[in-house]
């Protein structure tokens, strides 16, 4: 296509085909078998859809926990599909999944759906769907206190390197008191005691499971009350042990800020809600620590446009994503409007958070065009000021914005 064609089509072109990496999702390598979640049943009982579905159906919790993985999923279907228009975020999902995959999905009832799924291989179906998705990598989420996952990595299975780790340490910072005893368990001599000698039995952990997961970064999800510099487990842990360990192995922090855990715990992994964080916690953090590198993404619409800023001020932080609740349409538009008017393209945009592969195909294919009709809308601006840009410097910032940005920042 030649550079007089309309700039939103060279835009949506150039983006379409650059390879995404995803940087954060809750897949896992295609050996962990049982842990890669695939398939329509899957896609339903994705627990966006079952928070929603709850709203539509009066079917008790325990009756909904209780049944089936594919009962559950004819309970969602009917609720959120056939009873009501599928217009949510993740509703339309399913449909743009389906219909990348060949599937009309008016002409299928689940039983034919599920035939549909049943005759893949999971190995080509990773295949189709990577391919589809046009995602190079996808960011693992591993965490050393799942003992599933523990089996898999100590199976030292063949691994594909498309599936990159990264060290989840929620369990360590916000758990202490229940990590102390497993890391002691596990041939690390922390005291319960927070002193140098547990911090460098911590850094010993966080040293060998980065070696053994293969993590090109550690990442926590955080509550909106964090505070730092503070008193309490956390806030030592941070200073003595990961920020440390970051250091040592040139890898930045990955920050999840703002999410109230078991608001209703009903609705088990679904019950998960928002809050505001007090961002001042973060500019300590990168004003402290300059020598260390956050990644951090908000889950608050609110905490959005202090992030930004927050950013302007120190280049030892990188905004990604668009997070869960503000992975909506509406909110990456305008995320990531304020985000290029305010950094330009040093940020990374999005991140799948994928739970199900298939997943991938809908989560890209909505953010890339979301993402390139903000960037087309801004190369309009420059062109109106003289500034044409060319397919090349398209090529260049689509290339930074879908992982290169992130992998700099990474040190990779
Ligand atoms: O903590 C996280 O990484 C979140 O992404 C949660 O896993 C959440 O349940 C989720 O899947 N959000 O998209
Ligand atoms: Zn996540």
């Amino acid at each position: 296509m030649s550079s007089s064609a309309p700039l939103s089509a060279r835009v949506e072109r150039i983006l379409a085909a650059t390879p995404v990496h995803d940087i954060h999702t809750h897949l896992y390598d295609p050996a962990f078998s049982s842990l890669l979640s695939w398939g329509i049943d899957e896609q339903l009982t994705y627990h966006y859809l079952v928070s929603e579905s709850f709203r539509q159906m009066d079917v008790p919790f325990d009756r909904f926990w209780s049944a089936s993985k594919t009962e559950q999923a004819d309970f969602i279907w009917n609720a959120l599909f056939v009873e009501h228009s599928p217009v949510s975020e993740a509703c339309r999902g399913v449909l743009t999944t389906l219909n990348a995959l060949g599937i009309e999905p008016r002409k299928h009832d689940l039983a034919s759906l599920r035939k549909w799924f049943a005759a893949w291989k999971p190995a080509d179906f990773v295949e189709r769907v990577l391919s589809l998705a046009n995602v190079a990598s996808v960011g693992m989420t591993n965490s050393p206190f799942d003992d599933e996952e523990r089996a898999y990595w100590n199976a030292n299975l063949p691994r594909d390197a498309r599936f990159r780790g990264a060290l989840r340490i929620d369990p360590l910072i916000l758990g202490w008191t229940e990590a102390a005893p497993r890391l002691r368990r596990w041939g690390y001599a922390v005291g319960n005691e927070l002193n140098q000698a547990t911090a460098d039995e911590v850094r010993r952990f966080l040293a060998d499971y980065t070696r053994k997961y293969g993590a090109s970064y550690c990442m926590v999800s955080l509550p909106p009350t964090l505070s730092y510099p503070a008193a309490g487990e956390t806030a030592w842990l941070i200073d003595h042990a990961v920020l440390p360990h970051c250091r040592d192995h040139g890898q930045p922090f990955a920050l999840m800020m703002g999410v109230k855990r078991a608001v209703n715990p009903l609705l088990r992994m679904a019950g998960d809600g928002v809050g505001r964080s007090d961002l001042t916690a973060l500019q300590n953090l990168c004003s402290a620590n300059p020598a260390n590198r956050f990644a951090v993404t908000c889950l608050a619409r609110e905490n959005q446009h202090e992030l930004v800023v927050l950013a302007r001020k120190f280049r030892n932080l990188h905004p990604f994503g668009c997070w869960w609740f503000t992975n909506t349409p509406q909110l990456i538009e305008e995320i990531t409007t304020m985000r290029l008017e305010l950094l330009g393209t040093s940020f990374t945009p999005q991140h799948s958070d994928a739970r199900v592969l298939d997943q991938l195909i809908y989560k890209w294919q909505h953010s890339r065009a979301l993402i390139g009709r903000c960037l087309a809308r801004k190369y309009e601006t420059l062109e109106a000021a003289g500034w044409a840009v060319t397919d090349a410097e398209i090529q260049r910032d689509a290339t930074e914005l879908l992982g290169g940005g992130f992998a700099r920042f990474c040190g990779l």
